[in-house]
């Protein structure tokens, strides 16, 4: 009989053997890759292999398919790719309403990585049960609109939480997420792991256990990536993502990263344009700050410059 060939996606990763979920049947399995797949790069969770029964009855993985995106950082001094996961279907951005507060930085950073990973961005504004105003959320939700991120207004706590700023909330959350891989990221107390436990229908236990393991406390030492499965969603979680320092990036490519501000870039007189108050013919100071239109771009612009001054602080040896 001829061995059967089955397709798994790999749940953890290591230098050789690998935890694999069978897609067919869900079993967990155990399997080693062949040696020719791990020379030139290395198998990621997410991942969809085929594997296969070898004469010691063992699994074997002989290939891997073509990723849709991956999670990675580039190795600059080496010119390398550092490849952490692969093939996730949403990234979401968990920012909270109160404490801490919103932070508009941090939000571009992590939309600049799910850009530059090509993974579909969501930003949920938790503890909105305790909103204090001190940012304007219907603002925020145009300036993400117009990054193609849909905004989540969400109370992780409360059982009966009432939208009021914004259309979407957690049952819609619920049902994007349905069938995906996703990440979550966020600073430590947004409410990442009350919103993942609200949305895996309160299965606090299964959570916990699984968290403990997976993202809890002590999770820092873990130093290869993992997906933890829920009752209709995986989630990956993976030490290199909560790395959030952009300074495998150089200053080309975060032109290319900003993708909103492209049409504005290409009306600049000058190629190099710096975009300042005194460059001539920067297409950016057509722009009325009063206009609410024109201040989502303005505050794009913003972003683009701060991260501009950390990466040119950093990398004049790289260039
Ligand atoms: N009022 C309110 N409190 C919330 C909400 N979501 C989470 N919290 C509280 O915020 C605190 C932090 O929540 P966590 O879920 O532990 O935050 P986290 O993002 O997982 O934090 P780290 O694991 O450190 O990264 C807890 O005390 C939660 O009860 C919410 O929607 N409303
Ligand atoms: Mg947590
Ligand atoms: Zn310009």
């Amino acid at each position: 009989m001829e061995p059967m060939e089955l397709e798994a996606k790999v749940i953890r990763s290591s230098k050789r053997v690998f935890s694999c979920r069978i897609i067919s049947t869900q079993e967990i399995i155990s399997a080693t890759a062949l040696g020719k797949l791990l020379r030139n790069s290395n198998i990621v969770v997410g991942d969809i292999v085929s594997v296969c029964k070898n004469i010691q009855n063992e699994y074997e993985i002989f290939s891997v398919k073509d990723r849709k995106n991956e999670i990675y950082r580039m190795i600059i001094r080496e010119n390398k790719k550092k490849v952490m996961a692969s093939n996730i279907d949403l990234m979401i951005i968990v920012m909270s309403a109160t404490k801490p507060k919103f932070k508009r930085g941090l939000l571009d950073r992590y939309l600049l990585r799910a850009v530059q990973w090509k993974i579909p961005a969501v930003v949920i504004f938790n503890k909105m049960d305790e909103f204090d105003d001190h940012f304007d959320i219907l603002f925020e939700e145009d300036r993400l609109l117009k990054l193609e991120a849909d905004c989540y207004e969400v109370s992780s706590t409360e059982e009966d939480y009432g939208n009021s700023f914004l259309k979407l909330g957690l049952s819609e959350l619920k049902e994007v997420l349905a069938n995906k891989t996703a990440i979550f990221i966020g600073q430590s107390g947004v409410g990442k792991s009350k919103l993942i436990s609200r949305l895996s229908n309160g299965d606090i236990n299964l959570l916990s256990k699984d968290l403990a393991k997976g993202i809890g406390k002590g999770a820092h030492t873990t130093t290869w990536s993992e997906i933890i499965s829920f009752e209709d969603f995986d989630l990956i979680d993976s030490p290199g993502i909560r790395a959030m320092s952009i300074d495998d990036l150089i200053p080309e490519q975060l032109r290319e990263l900003f993708i909103d501000l492209e049409e504005y870039f290409n009306n600049c007189q000058f190629h190099d344009c710096p975009h300042n108050d005194n460059s001539k013919g920067c297409s950016f100071h057509q722009l009325d700050p009063e206009k609410r239109k024109d201040k989502l771009v303005l505050s794009r612009l913003d972003a683009y410059d701060r991260f501009m001054s950390e990466l040119s602080g950093n990398h004049t040896w790289g260039r």
